[in-house]
């Protein structure tokens, strides 16, 4: 007898959840920052602009960006967490193919007094300044020939997650 009465109490609740249309709101609102969260390159006329973040989850926001060999890239990278450059500073680095990304790293290490870039090393196409959060900055490089190039933090300890790679089409 008890066993009826629990399920037929388990049963109203279902029903009485079912009919709220707060579920569907929750569904849309997840849509919309999805889509926030990987705007795709713009490009225009031989110029591609890209917009790429770091945040305090120690996190790019792509972990591709596509481009086509010889156009202009502009690229915008930003910051957008709260912590302080010395205990989650974020940069991008782009590298030469053949680069042993893990071996970067260690290597990067070595420069603190650098922002954690390598001097006297042959191994960097481009990159940007360090950040701490909130700041922003903006690099413009030519994208090298065909291929694809790995692209780091080389903050120490975030190689590992904070990577990805630049495919020139
Ligand atoms: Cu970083």
């Amino acid at each position: 007898m008890k066993k009826i009465l629990m399920l037929l109490l388990s049963t109203t609740l279902l029903v009485s959840c079912g009919g709220d249309g707060k579920k569907e709101e929750k569904k849309d609102n997840s849509i919309k920052l999805n889509t926030q969260a990987e705007p795709k390159e713009e490009k225009e006329d031989g110029v591609t602009r890209v917009y790429l973040t770091g945040s305090d989850q120690m996190k790019f926001n792509k972990n591709e960006i596509v481009v086509n060999a010889g156009d202009k890239v502009v690229l915008t990278f930003e910051h957008v967490g709260k912590m302080s450059k010395e205990t989650m500073g974020h940069n991008f680095v782009l590298l030469k193919k053949g680069t042993n990304v893990q071996e970067f790293g260690q290597e990067a290490l070595e420069y603190k007094d650098n922002d954690y870039i390598p001097e006297d090393t042959n191994a960097i196409i481009t990159h940007t300044k360090m950040l701490g959060g909130g700041e922003k900055t903006e690099i413009t490089f030519e994208a090298p020939e065909k291929g694809n190039y790995d692209y780091i933090c080389s903050f120490p300890g975030h190689v590992a997650l904070m990577n990805g790679i630049l495919v020139v089409k």
